[in-house]
């Protein structure tokens, strides 16, 4: 059948599937009141895959796409114990960036901005990524120094980064409270033009369409109970809906990592912890820019919808809790009216959680471990969504060629016993 530029077949089968999302097609079904077919197909479990990733997030399903797109590799089972997108991928505050601090982490995150630019593109769904420019507020002349020291390194990186002044600020941003009888009144800011915000559901969507349009077969309500390793190889993942024989596994799930990892008898260095975040009700649009302050311990950016998103530190205790608490919107609303007193009548809609998987380091764990055929995509932090891209091709390139790709050389699972970490805790969004 013949392919178009993005892999999808020209001419759809019977089912119309995958269905072509266009101007025309929407006005065709619309006329005709035809229904979409479903976005990924459902199969199965088969008795035995090449390999099975667990976790149907972004990062899981990426690394599925580019396995077929990239490597022809399709005989790939991704399992979530939820649906697609329920964990990490669905809870964040959708924020891409690529202004870290070290040159891994720039190099790394730029990589992930790039293929994020591309994405509706390739994989023929519009993911809504609108790059309107991310803002680090500094409020002391610590975080002025650590964001002059994160701007050198973006620029010699080639990545859009600058310290700018309140009069820029004012500009880019009127409605945040730049008087000096602030609380904590801003000095200057780490502005990032190339930042901004996606639609994080369109994004799993879309990654998972792709690879099912591929071969993949996505299988969810598919809880992995037990890998089993024998003479130090994986030889099967056992789940709650049946045995798989397989001889690589990658783990690519955030909040359980460490208990995957344990399954294969791997110990990961994560701590997990909740993130809470909370949306407003629509309000006209204002804010054009993504507003950080790691002083306020908070993040805030306006949806196409005009809801205002916003986010915080993790909470001060690990848990596995995917709840909201009043404390955590207490503070949080006290904090949102320190930089932006204007939005004191605004109502709060809903609150949410999700795990954060910590490491030392606040740089992720991916490669080889040592069980073989067992690898990992975990450790993320609060910065896993935007890594989404760049670690599905990597891990894909890592699984086809059995050795981590250049880009995440400096991320594995050894470097905690060698002692070299890669330090990001300084580009952390807010302070932990
Ligand atoms: O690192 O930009 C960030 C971020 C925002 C929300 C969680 N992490």
């Amino acid at each position: 059948m013949p392919v178009s530029t993005n892999g999808y077949p020209r001419r759809r089968g019977r089912a119309g599937y995958p269905a072509r999302y266009s101007a025309a097609a929407l006005l065709g079904r619309g006329l005709t009141h035809r229904p979409w077919p479903p976005a990924w197909r459902s199969h199965p479990l088969k008795s035995s895959y090449d390999v099975v990733i667990v976790g149907g997030g972004v990062h899981g399903l990426a690394a599925a796409y580019y396995l077929a797109a990239n490597h022809g590799i399709t005989d790939v089972a991704v399992l979530d114990k939820g649906y697609m997108g329920s964990g990490g991928s669905g809870r964040n505050t959708a924020i891409l960036r690529s202004n870290y601090l070290t040159p891994e982490g720039v190099r790394f995150y730029d990589r992930s901005v790039q293929l994020y630019q591309r994405l509706a593109t390739d994989l023929d769904y519009n993911v809504m990524f609108s790059q309107r420019g991310h803002l680090t507020l500094a409020h002391n002349d610590t975080s002025l120094r650590t964001m002059r020291w994160r701007a050198e390194v973006n620029k010699a990186e080639g990545v859009d980064s600058e310290v700018i002044g309140t009069d820029e600020i004012r500009r880019l941003a009127p409605f945040l409270d730049l008087t000096q009888e602030a609380r904590y009144p801003v000095l200057g800011a780490l502005y990032h033009p190339p930042g901004g915000i996606i639609r994080h559901d369109a994004v799993v969507w879309g990654y998972a369409r792709g690879a099912s349009a591929r071969g993949v077969h996505i299988h969810q309500d598919t809880e992995v109970t037990g890998i089993d390793v024998a003479d130090g190889r994986v030889r099967a993942v056992r789940t709650a809906r049946g045995d798989i024989a397989t001889r690589t596994v990658l783990n690519a799930t955030a909040g359980w990592s460490t208990l995957i990892a344990d399954m294969a008898g791997v110990r990961l260095p994560v701590t997990t912890y909740p993130l809470q975040a909370a949306v407003t009700e629509p309000v006209k649009p204002f804010l054009s820019t993504v507003i950080v302050s790691g002083t306020l311990h908070v993040y805030v950016s306006q949806t196409d919808r005009g809801e205002l998103v916003f986010g915080a530190s993790v909470d001060p205790f690990t848990s596995y809790s995917s709840r909201g608490s009043l404390e955590f919107i207490e503070g949080l609303a006290g904090n949102v009216l320190q930089l932006m007193p204007a939005l004191s009548k605004v109502r709060l809609l809903r609150q949410w959680a999700g795990l954060c998987d910590m490491t030392p380091d606040f740089s992720p764990i991916m490669g080889m471990t040592t069980v073989a055929g067992f690898l990992v995509d975990v450790g993320w932090g609060t910065y896993g969504f935007k890594a989404g891209p760049v670690s599905g091709e990597a891990m894909a390139q890592c699984i086809a060629s059995g050795r981590p790709p250049g880009i995440i050389a400096a991320f594995g699972l050894e470097r905690f016993a060698a002692g070299a970490l890669v330090g990001e805790k300084g580009a952390a969004a807010v302070g932990h």
